[in-house]
């Protein structure tokens, strides 16, 4: 076979017009997910399977979050009953440890589930940051309605660029323990969310089957157009950390993808 005379200037005008069509493509989306942790890449692949424009923002290179790793670097994940059905439908391969316990390799899980998320149709910017979001009033009330993002590099090294918008119908915030979105939200426009004091409540300590129930139960919209997801859900809301067991996680993000579905859809209807 001859060598093919490669043109640098082809492969760079290949990468830049490709991108720059996909970010354009990406500038309105229906839902627009921060965090490229379980939770973020479950609820983009449910809204992306059902046909949503979805985009997710990851801060770091590597999507997957705190999946990688299992627990202290010991990569395997636990995941329990509550989360089987997510495994059984990414095809990821697991066994039995006890009753109602699974086990599955964490980097089998974590490029399973990222792959069949951009499969079903889910686009991940990765090396971006959400550094705000979008407030708007909306027929009388606020809304969040966008994201404000810019380079991870840029937020890194604190250089003072101006950033871009992405305009969204829902807004998720899958950042994990720290809450991103919503505690900036709450932060800059002191507005009062739906959980218990009106405020990002914190997380509480370790307790693995009341954190697990929790982080379901508390994925949900906090503030018209932004919804919590994983747990960042708990951290919101206020209840436990759940340790390496990863069911919640998994179903958190289905359930937020099932309810801005279902607001999508009324809304079309309407
Ligand atoms: O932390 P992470 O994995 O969140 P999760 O989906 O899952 C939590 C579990 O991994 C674990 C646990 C299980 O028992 O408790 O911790 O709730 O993923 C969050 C992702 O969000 C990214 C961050 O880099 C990580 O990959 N992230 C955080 N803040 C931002 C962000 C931001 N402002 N913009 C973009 N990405």
């Amino acid at each position: 076979m001859e060598n093919q005379n490669l043109s640098e200037v082809v492969i760079s005008q290949a990468i830049v017009s490709s991108f720059m069509e996909k970010l354009n493509r990406y500038l309105e989306t229906d839902v627009a997910i921060v965090g490229g942790g379980p939770s973020g890449l479950v609820a983009g692949y449910y809204l992306a399977k059902r046909g949503f424009k979805t985009a997710i923002f990851e801060r770091k290179l590597s999507i997957g979050g705190g999946m990688w790793a299992g627990a202290m670097f010991f990569n395997e994940i636990v995941v329990q009953e509550m989360g089987r059905e997510i495994l059984d439908e990414f095809d990821v391969r697991y066994r039995e440890f006890k009753p109602g316990y699974y086990i599955a390799d964490a980097v089998e899980a974590t490029t399973t589930i990222a792959s069949k998320a951009v499969k079903a149709g889910a686009v991940i910017f990765n090396g971006i940051t959400a550094e705000d979001v979008v407030l708007k009033k909306v027929n009388g009330q606020y809304r969040v309605c966008g994201l404000v993002v810019n380079w991870t590099a840029a937020d890194v090294t604190h250089m003072m660029v101006d950033p871009l918008v992405i305009t969204a119908k829902y807004v998720v915030d899958a950042t994990g323990h720290d809450a991103n979105v919503v505690s900036t939200l709450q932060r800059k426009a002191g507005i009062k969310l739906n959980t218990e004091t009106g405020c990002v409540v914190g997380e509480k300590p370790l307790w693995a089957s009341v954190g697990e129930e929790d982080t379901v139960k508390n994925s949900k919209e906090v503030f018209p157009g932004i919804f919590v997801s994983g747990m960042a859900a708990n951290a919101t809301c206020g209840s436990h950390r759940m340790g390496p067991v990863f069911g919640g996680m998994l179903m958190s993000g289905k359930k937020v993808a099932d309810e801005i579905a279902n607001r999508l859809n009324s809304n079309e209807e309407a």
